[in-house]
């Protein structure tokens, strides 16, 4: 049967068992837009397509399967790249779907001509420009697999006008044939070896564990391995939540904003294993400092990333899962209770602490959120102090339930991110802890969360300021406030909200917080609670820039 390449893509999107896209139309994709409305795939339209693509990106981290975004060719293709660029950063899969000019008008500056193949090569894992119709269903089976595979990312498809409309008979392919593509799962069995045997002489040792755990599904594996030879577990601000934040080998996030019970543990740690995680400046501060004592175990699917940020000792290119599989049997039961006795008094000698004055602290916030909601809802964060304070504070217990920009830090992430989430899993409590600034960044997706009555919950700490910046000012550049306070034109949020058709409180005192939180969780429909806290508040600890991890600023410590 002849049908459009339109048609021929939305149905090769089912046969990828797509459920939902999110997009934004435009004339380039009117006919995919078209095939869209009798299809069953549930179409999320956002209110502008960063938004959309972010999305994609939420609902991708929360659920596990690939996100889908679309959009039209020119404006609607290049306000994707900065959700494309996320998503690659942190590994993402993200399939993007654009419209372009006709074949024969690419190259001619064309109406709404961008050519956005060439712009998102270095933020995507793979990009299509097609050219043939006919190729439609074997590119998109290719993109999804390509998306999905190894190390997860961003593919786009950059679909013509003409191509879209042109009639073929589209025949689907059974098998996908990508000779230079070939992920190792696997890790070499002798390097596995040399890390059961690292693991039995070390009498320190250190799981430092990023997003890569969530993303091959290790969690139970990691867990066991930590469990079985008693090993202690920090996390990157991606790995949060592949190893249960309460468990009593837990150390929380490590890095510039980590605890210091977890980077003391790096400086004197004889063996640190990584697992699926990158050696992120934000992480190492200075490199030549980080794990001074240590072997280096780096266990990763990505060879590309083995050495080059940190000298490796014993690397393992494969999926996690798999190669902790292969690992456990290997590895004897141990116990390190001198390692654990020094870690414990770290942890009660350096708690995180904040001011306790009677003032609405975010802090405080944070913790009675994490209270309510025992680790079982989705948590979404901006970027800034915002986010740092959630990822020292709340403690997710399964993966998937901490999402938040790392690799790019992008302000605008965590609301569209939160949409995205919420559509994925409608049952969960969704909730953006976020600032005021950030927020702003996609404050336009309230209508988005209203429209598909969405119940996410914004948690604005708002402190009249771009606050991570403001606190960088204030330490390394004496107070001197050069375009950061927004608190005299930010808008009336709870109005604002209103005039969305959202619901929204303002919440000046500590002892409305639990109260507010209470209301907004229970209200069916989204929710923006304004909080207004001390502008002044600071992150601690921290790592100052280029500094290491052993030499971390304290409130008042300065
Ligand atoms: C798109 C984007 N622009 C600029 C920055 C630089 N930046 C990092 S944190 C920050 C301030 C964030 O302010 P706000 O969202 O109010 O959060 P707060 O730090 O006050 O919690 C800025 C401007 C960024 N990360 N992303």
């Amino acid at each position: 049967m002849r049908t459009s390449g339109a048609a021929a893509l939305i149905e090769s999107l089912l046969e990828q068992k797509v459920d939902v896209v999110f997009g934004y139309p435009g004339g380039a994709v009117l006919a995919l837009y078209d095939v869209l409305l009798d299809s069953p795939i549930r179409h999320i339209l956002t209110r502008h397509e960063q938004g959309a693509a972010h999305a994609a990106d939420g609902y991708a981290r929360a659920t596990g399967k690939p996100g889908v975004v679309m959009a039209t060719s020119g404006p609607g293709a290049t306000n994707l790249v900065t959700g494309l660029t996320n998503a690659y950063m942190d590994s993402i899969p993200i399939v993007a779907i654009t419209g372009q000019v006709a074949t024969t008008m690419i190259g001619k500056d064309s109406f709404q001509e961008a050519d956005i193949t060439g712009i998102t090569i270095p933020i995507t894992k793979h990009n299509y420009l097609v050219k043939d119709a006919r190729d439609i269903p074997r590119i998109v089976k290719e993109a999804f697999h390509i998306a999905t595979t190894g190390r997860p990312g961003p593919v786009l498809i950059d679909l013509p006008k003409d191509v879209s409309a042109a009639q073929i008979r589209p025949s689907h392919p059974k098998e996908i044939s990508l000779p230079g593509y070939k992920p190792t799962y696997d890790g070499h069995a002798m390097q596995i070896q040399r890390v059961a045997k690292a693991i039995e002489e070390a009498s320190r040792p250190l799981l430092y564990v990023g997003g890569g755990v969530i993303t091959s599904g290790a969690h139970e594996e990691l867990r066991a391995l930590a469990e079985l030879a008693d090993i202690p577990v920090t996390m990157t601000l991606m790995g949060l939540g592949a190893f249960p934040a309460t468990h009593e080998l837990s150390l929380g996030m490590l890095g510039m904003h980590g605890t210091k019970a977890a980077n003391y543990s790096v400086c004197e740690c004889d063996l640190l294993i990584a697992v699926g995680a990158r050696f992120d400046d934000r992480v190492t501060g200075k490199v030549e400092a980080f794990a001074p004592k240590a072997r280096v175990v780096h266990i990763d699917i990505d060879p590309a990333e083995i050495g080059k940020n940190f000298h490796v000792d014993i690397p393992v290119v494969g999926d996690a899962k798999r190669v902790l599989k292969a690992l456990l049997p290997l590895v004897k039961r141990k116990s390190h209770p001198e390692w654990k006795a020094l870690i414990s008094e770290w942890k009660t000698r350096y708690p995180l602490t904040y001011k306790k004055d009677g003032k609405l602290r975010p802090q405080m916030i944070i913790e009675a959120i994490n209270e309510l909601v025992d680790g079982k809802a989705i948590i979404t964060t901006e970027v800034g102090q915002n986010q740092m304070w959630a990822a020292q504070i709340i403690k997710p217990i399964h993966p998937r339930t901490f999402i938040s920009s790392g690799g790019l830090g992008t302000m605008g992430f965590g609301f569209p991110a939160a949409i995205g989430a919420q559509v994925g899993c409608p049952d969960k409590l969704v909730i953006d802890i976020a600032g005021d600034g950030s927020f702003q960044m996609n404050i336009q997706e309230l209508a988005t969360a209203v429209g598909y009555n969405l119940p996410v919950k914004v948690v604005l700490l708002n402190n009249g300021c771009l606050g991570m910046v403001r606190q960088w000012q204030e330490l390394f550049f004496k107070r001197r406030y050069s375009h950061t306070i927004i608190a005299k034109s930010n808008p009336d949020f709870v109005k604002l909200a209103e005039a969305y058709g959202a619901h929204g409180r303002m919440v000046t005192e500590p002892d409305e917080i639990h109260d507010a939180l209470k209301w907004a969780f229970d209200l069916d429909g989204p929710v923006v609670l304004d909080f207004r806290i001390e502008p002044e508040e600071n992150v601690f600890p921290m790592v100052p820039p280029d500094g290491t991890l052993n030499n971390m600023l304290e409130e008042g410590v300065r």
